[in-house]
């Protein structure tokens, strides 16, 4: 007797292959792409945010010497202290634990994931440091609206508190799903808290969240993502060492003067990388210390 063969299913199989691949799931970029933020995530120890606060604490004791190795202090920090949040970029150029922090791969590792990556590269850090009882605030404003010198924005920022933040020492409060706004004109450092409010577009909703953070925790939030914190009402210091990274998409879009002041002159197009800018993700080893070269 014929024996008969059950023929495979080629529609099927073909439809079955023809399917994109079930990708992972990550809690934290659903997270990120959602809200436009995420956190809290656990990146320093104890002993560690003490190592991190001291050398923020050193730079600050030193602004003045510093600053002309640095990228940036904030001018109305400098000219009004006691009422304009402390407020510096480039500390990594100047101190090694600061450098060090920028290449930290429990703070890399998630900014990659979060902005769904394979590859990742410094553009600054920042310090924002409020003393106790301090009446400055971070205006709300998106990042981005300071980066258009580069594009397009694929960026990133870490928000790693250094000093335990609640709503009364200003922790940092965010606007879920204000990442898919257009982008809102760029103000001034000392502008007052809310000044961005008189520039929504009709249709957005402003719904702020705090987001409480022990020292050591950092956010993660998108360069478009609305953020900003009050002052600082309480007996403690308020202090958050910022990475600011860049995916490998990133170009330079402006080439009138170097993306950051000191650093090397990138033509229009050119990545955003070099001795500046360097790879952190896949892990990299910090680089050299730039700091005898700056003036
Ligand atoms: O720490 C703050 O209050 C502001 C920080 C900030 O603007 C940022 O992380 O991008």
């Amino acid at each position: 007797m014929e024996r008969t063969v059950a023929k495979p299913d080629r529609t099927a199989h073909d439809r079955r292959m023809s399917e994109p691949l079930p990708t992972r799931r990550d809690p934290l970029r659903e997270a990120f792409e959602r809200d436009g933020f995420v956190g809290p995530i656990e990146v320093l120890s104890a002993a560690e945010v003490v190592e991190v606060r001291d050398a923020v604490a050193a730079v600050i004791a030193d602004l003045a010497r510093l600053a002309p190795r640095l990228y940036e202090v904030e001018r109305a920090h400098a000219e009004r202290p006691d009422e304009v949040v402390c407020h510096f970029l480039g500390g990594w150029l100047v101190h090694d634990r600061l450098r060090r922090l920028v290449f930290d791969e429990r703070v890399v590792g998630p900014a990659a994931r979060a902005l769904g990556v394979e590859t990742l590269w410094l553009f600054h850090d920042q310090v924002f440091a409020k003393p106790p009882r301090h009446p400055g605030v971070v205006p709300w404003h998106q990042d981005y609206s300071y980066w258009t010198r580069t594009a397009p924005a694929q960026h990133v920022t870490v928000n790693l508190m250094l000093d335990d933040a609640d709503e009364r020492s200003g922790c940092l409060m965010f606007v879920p799903g204000s990442h898919r706004w257009p982008l809102l004109p760029k103000l001034p450092f000392d502008a007052p808290l809310e000044a961005v409010r008189a520039h929504l577009p009709a249709s957005t909703v402003f719904a702020p969240v705090a987001v409480p953070l022990r020292a050591g925790q950092a956010t993660l939030h998108h360069s478009h993502t609305l953020h900003g914190s009050g002052p600082n009402g309480s007996e403690r210091w308020r202090r958050a060492a910022v990475l600011n990274f860049v995916g490998p998409d990133v170009r330079v879009a402006d080439d009138s003067a170097p993306l950051l002041r000191g650093a090397d002159l990138l033509p229009v197009g050119a990545a955003v990388r070099g001795r500046y800018f360097p790879q952190v993700w896949p892990r990299n080893e910090p680089s050299p210390g730039l700091d005898a070269e700056r003036p």
